[in-house]
């Protein structure tokens, strides 16, 4: 329907023809077991099924006769047992799949090692037929490359969401759990049908009442939380306020070695796993904008965040200690202290202190989530210590869910970064799937960009970022390409014109939304606090440490060794050279790392403020066009979904051309250097 509410799970009915005889040979389910995952499994298999053909499959407690969709953890199902070899076996990871087509028996199988792993294959054979695959010839076997595919909830107990832009929260309403557990349960289903198996449902700002989530009084329904997310074996995490043992435990302290805060902290985890058998961990934003953290007592992260592993650790929990910590009163005319260098300045010499069950979450650039930064250096730089990425699929930085702006292709050049920390080939994607270090935990993790309104991401074509980024934690490899084209295909059917015009649009929405926006890495430039929207000095004299230090001769920051803030010595070999010097530094980046006058030309041949005034102009016409282009698709979709879009793509238009207008005429007026093309700058 046209709300968007399925989102990618609205099974669209396949029209009589070819394809539909192919599939609808299936229409029969064995399986003989019963576990939660599984019966899970079997209902959206069921539901998937019905929904593409227009018929209810059997389902039947056997595992044997053709013809079927077969499918059960190995050693549970004769059919499945028969279709999988050995080597298949022992191929199939603890999440793995493998699935087969045996055409002449008329049948598929589904084996896996666990229940998790049914249920991805599920989802997966659901996805081949929601894109139009043939199915009939399969035979894969898929692990997922990361252990944790995480997502962060920034979910407050008051309903409201910190840097939300798609309604309220799914989970709260006014100081309470929220009672609509089907909500919930669907959320579910999209994350895990992605390929998601953690969250953490509260915001990492821990306030008053959400540090109570540890007690009694909420624990219960954090547990029922815990038992839908369970069933689509997503693992249940909590963000914890450091400053527990004196805001909830009545002690006088929460430093982290004293004996009686140890204490506290192993007695909370005993009375949470009482409660949650399962539960994940504790997820930690500690001394960072202001939250309570070790600092206060003299010690550091190492001991702040062994102290709660320890207290996990005999239930196999982990601590997921956040590195976004810096010094948020900087002064500006303290030129040596940098935002940039703070998180590998705070946690790159306590590598190796660090217990096996903590993992350190890194924000991917060392800012803060805009629309162009570096990598940050931090990534692979502590090789005794677990480490995992974070995005922010919400788009705080990003047009805020009113603008388009896919962002699967801004994560694959951070994965595919190559950091040379032990050499060539160690990219980004291999030190966060555990790889180049032999991690014992990594991963992903993601702040959701998801609310209650009807279609869940408020710009529908936000539901990408969302599917995207599950597909891109179960496999980095996968194309920014493939995995738009498979969300488009199952969101909107397979009507080719559209696809391809659906697929242009996000391709280049990134491009498009960095153009009109802060130049050349420079960053910010948003309206203070709530951050949409243009305001390019709106930083520039507060303490928040964003400058972009715009005069009348030049912009940009100074981060090289030679005469800068040295952020760019935190690099190795060659992308040191490369971000050092002006020569090399790549334009996209030049004002993050370089103070050049405005005549300053770039690689592409223009001047820095030429190159202004061109994006901005074209940026603005592009988003335009945009518009057209979503227009031109009028009738061939759901009437409520094109309109939906339509909308926002008409505000972003507008809201482009703002853009354009401030940033030029901020550096016209600055520059007093006109326009070579003599466009309208006001
Ligand atoms: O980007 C900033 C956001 C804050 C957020 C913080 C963080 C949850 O503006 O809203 O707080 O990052 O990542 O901790």
């Amino acid at each position: 329907s046209g709300d968007g509410y399925q989102a990618w799970l609205g099974f669209h009915r396949i029209a009589p023809g070819e394809l539909y005889d192919q599939y609808a040979v299936y229409n029969r389910i064995t399986v003989t077991e019963k576990d939660d995952i599984v019966r899970t499994a079997i209902s959206e298999l069921s539901r998937g099924i019905a929904s593409i053909l227009g018929n209810e499959p059997e389902v039947a407690e056997s595992g044997v006769g053709v013809p079927c969709i077969a499918i059960g953890t190995f050693g549970s199902n004769p059919i499945v047992d028969r279709t999988f070899g050995n080597d298949t076996r022992s191929a199939v990871g603890p999440e793995g799949f493998a699935i087969k087509s045996d055409k002449d028996n008329r049948c598929i199988a589904i084996g896996a090692s666990s229940g998790s792993g049914i249920l991805y294959g599920v989802f997966h054979l659901l996805r081949l037929m929601s894109t139009g695959a043939t199915i009939d010839k399969l035979d894969l076997v898929e692990n997922p490359v990361n252990m944790l595919r995480m997502i962060n909830q920034w979910d407050n107990i008051d309903g409201s969401i910190e840097r939300g832009y798609a309604g309220k929260s799914i989970f709260y309403a006014n100081n309470r759990i929220t009672g609509d557990l089907e909500r919930v349960r669907d959320y579910a289903r999209l994350l895990a049908s992605s390929g998601i198996n953690a969250i953490s449902i509260n915001n990492v700002n821990v306030h008053k009442y959400e540090s109570m989530l540890l007690t009694q009084e909420y624990l219960p329904d954090v547990a029922k939380f815990a038992a839908i997310f369970r069933s689509y074996g997503i693992k249940l995490f909590l963000s914890i306020n450091y400053a527990s043992p004196l805001e909830i435990g009545g002690l006088s302290t929460a430093d982290p070695l004293d004996p009686a805060v140890r204490e506290w902290w192993r007695g909370k985890a005993a009375e949470v796993y009482a409660a949650i058998p399962d539960f994940g961990g504790f997820l930690v934003k500690a001394d960072s904008e202001n939250r309570p953290g070790p600092f206060t007592y003299d010690r550091d992260h190492a001991d702040g965040s062994n102290m709660l592993a320890e207290a996990l650790k005999p239930y196999g929990g982990i601590v997921i200690w956040r590195c976004f910590v810096y010094n948020c009163k900087q002064d500006w005319r303290d030129r040596t202290t940098d935002r940039a260098r703070a998180a590998y300045d705070h946690f790159k010499l306590l590598d190796g202190r660090f217990m096996d069950n903590v993992i350190l979450q890194v924000k991917n650039g060392p800012m803060d989530f805009q629309v162009r930064e570096p990598v940050s250096p931090l990534i692979g730089a502590m090789e005794a210590t677990n480490q995992m990425i974070e995005f922010q699929i919400t788009q705080e930085y990003t047009g805020q869910q009113r603008h388009l702006c896919y962002l699967i292709p801004q994560w694959k050049e951070v994965l595919d970064f190559e950091t040379y920390a032990k050499g060539e080939g160690s990219s980004i994607k291999r030190i966060v799937d555990g790889s180049l270090y032999g991690n014992r935990f990594s991963g992903f993790a993601a702040v959701s960009n998801i609310g209650n309104d009807a279609n869940w991401t408020g710009h529908l074509l936000a539901q990408a970022n969302l599917y995207g980024y599950g597909r891109l934690a179960w496999n980095p490899e996968l194309a920014a390409e493939g995995i738009a084209e498979e969300w488009i295909r199952q969101t909107f059917g397979g009507n080719e014109k559209l696809v391809r015009t659906i697929l242009g649009m996000l391709m280049e929405s990134w491009s498009i939304y960095e153009s009109y926006t802060a130049p050349l890495g420079v960053g910010w430039m948003v309206n203070p606090d709530h951050h949409y929207g243009p305001n390019v000095d709106g930083y520039e004299y507060s303490k928040w440490g964003t400058y972009h230090f715009a005069d009348c001769y030049g912009i940009g920051v100074d981060r090289t060794q030679a005469s800068g803030t040295g952020y760019a010595a935190q690099y190795r070999g060659a992308n040191y050279d490369r971000y050092e010097s002006v020569e090399s530094c790549p334009d996209e980046l030049l004002l993050f790392f370089h103070h050049v006058p405005y005549a300053h030309v770039l690689h592409s041949g223009k001047t820095v403020i030429q190159h202004i005034y061109d994006t901005h102009f074209e940026g603005a016409e592009r988003a335009e066009q945009l518009k057209a282009k979503w227009d031109s698709l009028t009738g061939s979709m759901d009437e409520g979904l094109h309109k939906q879009v339509a909308s926002r793509l008409a505000e972003q238009a507008e809201h482009a051309k703002e853009w354009r207008d401030m940033i030029n005429t901020y550096f016209y007026r600055k520059s007093g250097i006109a326009d070579q093309l003599g466009r309208k700058i006001y």
